[in-house]
């Protein structure tokens, strides 16, 4: 049996001390929660079809997805994927959209229509700038007595956002100089820092795509908060919300309640979730 994470960032341990002074970690205490993702393949080979849980980060209050606004470009498609892999960790999700400095005035309000689509999904979205510091009073008030995990992808600007919400800590962050719309991997590991009292804060490494654990094609409509309401209305109990007759989610895209983008990302992740893996 392969054991990829005896332990991980924000794990409670008991320890016992040796003679000369030396810690052992005698047990890892019950998580309350934990960020995971499916272990990446073993280099010239493979799992023999299974796929092994990696745990990211445990005991966290909430995690912070952070999206730059351009450089690189925002994806709706992909912050609904990193959302997904925050619910069914059963880990409150908030939305940042950083680099707002760098738009043209005109392109604010594609920003704001993003922020209200989020909003009304009842997730704080805060829209922000490591530069000029818009939105970060707000945020740091979001980040207060919680244990915040921050992710996303490479050059979204995570680290500078730790940065100017917490001067002093002084996070590596990428340089403009070698930056490209491809991000390189400033940081390298998943950290935690005690920024105030009970407030603590993980920054991680960006991370291409994310590939949630455990998923499957049945619980994924439950991940998508505004199709709550209309689970268990459709004419098929197992209803996949694809393509059958009569299914309520479809219609509520047709009728406009739900948003047909939001309904495209379902389906999107749906067709990749490898229902085979994860018995
Ligand atoms: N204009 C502008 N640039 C920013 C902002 N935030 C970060 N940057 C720049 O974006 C680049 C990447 O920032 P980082 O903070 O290293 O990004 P990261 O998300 O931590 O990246 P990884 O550690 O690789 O995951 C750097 O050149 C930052 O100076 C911002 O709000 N506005
Ligand atoms: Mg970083
Ligand atoms: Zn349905």
């Amino acid at each position: 049996m392969y054991i990829l994470d005896v332990l991980a960032v924000g794990d409670y341990v008991s320890v016992s001390m040796e003679k000369d002074g030396t810690g052992v970690i005698e047990e890892v205490l019950t998580r309350t929660n934990y960020l995971s993702r499916k272990a990446p393949k073993l280099k010239g080979g493979s799992y023999r079809g299974e796929r092994f849980e990696q745990i990211i980060a445990a005991n966290i209050s909430q995690v912070i997805v952070v999206f730059s606004a351009v450089s690189p470009s925002f994806n709706n498609r992909s912050l609904d994927r990193f959302l997904v892999a925050a619910e069914s960790s059963q880990i409150r999700p908030m939305i940042v959209i950083n680099k707002m400095d760098l738009l043209f005035p005109d392109e604010r309000k594609i920003f704001d229509e993003i922020r209200d689509v989020y909003t009304e999904l009842n997730y704080s979205v805060f829209l922000t700038s490591a530069v000029t510091k818009e939105g970060i009073d707000e945020l740091r008030e979001k980040l207060k007595k919680e244990c915040s995990f921050v992710w996303g992808h490479s050059g979204v600007g995570k680290s500078s956002l730790f940065n100017v919400l917490y001067p002093g800590l002084n996070f590596q962050t990428g340089e403009i100089s070698n930056y490209s719309d491809k991000g390189v991997h400033t940081t390298v590991t998943v950290s935690l820092h005690d920024v105030s009292q009970n407030t603590q804060i993980i920054d991680s490494p960006g991370i291409r795509e994310i590939d949630p654990y455990g998923i499957t094609k049945e619980d994924l409509c439950h991940y998508f908060r505004e199709f709550e309401s209309y689970l268990g209305k459709c004419r098929f109990t197992r209803c996949t919300h694809t393509h059958e007759p009569d299914c309520a989610i479809r219609d509520a895209v047709e009728q406009g309640e739900i948003s047909p983008d939001r309904y495209e990302s379902y389906t999107n992740i749906y067709n990749t979730v490898e229902e085979d893996l994860f018995f």
